[in-house]
């Protein structure tokens, strides 16, 4: 589950402890108050730090990152948000990852392929946003069911790995009639009680995944952590972060979607109101976006730099215009640092003159497509895909 160490106070302990934090100590009572617990007390995963985050729901586990924790241009590993619709694997996948199988079908010879095979494979590095595709959910109006995630389940990384085609190639190429799709199902052992259509398992088009989907290793040049999917997930760069099954397990080419609910019912868009059926169109390709990261809160008047970060799904981000007094007038921001790719997100600076008073900063990006974000997004019953400009404005104090 997600207790990375079953110790002396127990699963449960260490669970509410992490929810709880600083108070801890109250719901794990006994002997809790030396040096040696306080340093275990924490109960997520990976050593995460509860105070990096806004802990959503620990079982499964949401963590939202902070928005000035996406200031750089690429986001440190333990600051990514988290997100399981499904408790974790044990920490114990992780002791011999090379020993992790694969299980892969829809191809000439299938077969069990290892981690450690995996590892021996021609490699590829690619910056990509990872993203849910509830980012901003808390934004519609109509209060959408799910985690009310503001900006912070988003986050640009560096995956390592192995492309997809790559995989599919060494086992002899796709066989199968009219195949369609890439399912990719995760490895998490379903609790007592769930049923089967529970299980985390993503079909995406074939197409795009055998043209950039990767089997991740390694997440910002190291071993994949638990939370985000060690030992190995798949990436399908562009696509929102469900797409991108962690602790992959199997993974096949297919002529049909998968079964599972988290395919044929959720991530599905239609208007407010309306349930939800497998011919709505299903959260793949995501779409233009940016925010800004600073300042936050309070500043000094004088010379300051607004920054942000912007994205689109697979289009080059064209160009970010920034208002410092909510959305009445526009400037050019400048594009800055290395461009690490069109899946990876641009970091953007406006030099602003600021003067004291309150001001509503936001950003609006356009990419290469011509897509511009609108001041609203389309509303729609999950709160998907949420691309406005005007909801995650941040109001600065100038002193
Ligand atoms: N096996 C598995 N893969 C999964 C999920 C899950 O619950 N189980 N959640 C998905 C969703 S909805 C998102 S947004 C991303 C989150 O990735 P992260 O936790 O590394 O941020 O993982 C996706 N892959
Ligand atoms: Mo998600």
């Amino acid at each position: 589950m997600s207790s990375e160490r079953p110790d002396r106070r127990g699963f449960l302990c260490g669970t509410l402890g992490a929810a709880a934090a600083g108070a801890w100590m109250t719901s794990c009572g006994d002997g809790a108050t030396t040096d040696e617990a306080v340093t275990e007390a924490p109960g997520l995963p990976d050593g995460l730090d509860p105070a990096d985050f806004q802990v959503h729901q620990e079982n499964p586990l949401v963590l939202e990152a902070k928005r000035e924790h996406q200031r750089g241009l690429v986001t440190p590993t333990d600051k990514v948000f988290v997100r399981g619709n499904l408790p974790l694997p044990p920490a114990s996948i992780l002791d011999d990852r090379a020993a992790w199988t694969v299980e892969v079908g829809g191809v000439a010879n299938p077969r069990a392929v290892t981690v450690g095979e995996l590892q021996r494979m021609r490699p590829i590095t690619v910056a990509a946003v990872l993203q849910c595709s509830g980012n901003g959910r808390k934004y519609f109006p109509h209060g959408a069911s799910g985690s009310p995630w503001g900006v912070g389940a988003a986050a640009n990384v560096i995956w390592s790995g192995v492309r997809v085609a790559d995989v599919v190639d060494a086992l002899g190429g796709p066989k199968g009639e009219g195949l369609k799709y890439l399912t990719g199902s995760g490895g998490e052992v379903l609790p007592e009680g769930f049923d089967d259509a529970a299980r985390a398992e993503r079909s995406v088009p074939m197409e795009r995944a055998l043209a950039e989907g990767i089997l991740a290793l390694q997440m910002n040049g190291e071993p994949l952590t638990l939370a985000h999917g060690g030992p190995v997930r798949l990436v399908v760069p562009g696509f929102y972060g469900v797409n991108n099954v962690k602790f992959v397990r199997a993974l096949a080419l297919t002529a049909e979607q998968s079964t599972v609910r988290m395919q044929q019912k959720s991530y599905r868009v239609r208007p407010v109101g309306e349930s939800s059926s497998p011919d709505q169109p299903s959260m793949y390709e995501m779409n233009v976006k940016s925010w800004i990261t600073g300042p936050l809160g309070t500043a000094a008047a004088g010379s300051l730099q607004v920054t942000g970060v912007a994205f689109s799904g697979e289009s080059p981000i064209e160009s970010v215009e920034v208002t410092t007094d909510g959305g009445a007038s526009w400037s050019r921001a400048e594009l800055v640092g290395p461009d690490l790719g069109r899946y990876a997100w641009r970091t953007f600076a406006y030099p602003w003159d600021a003067a004291a008073g309150t001001h509503v900063l936001a950003s609006r990006a356009t990419d290469r497509n011509g897509s511009v974000q609108p001041e609203t997004p389309p509303q729609n019953e999950r709160g998907y895909a949420h691309n406005g400009w005007r909801d995650p404005a941040v109001t600065v104090e100038i002193a």
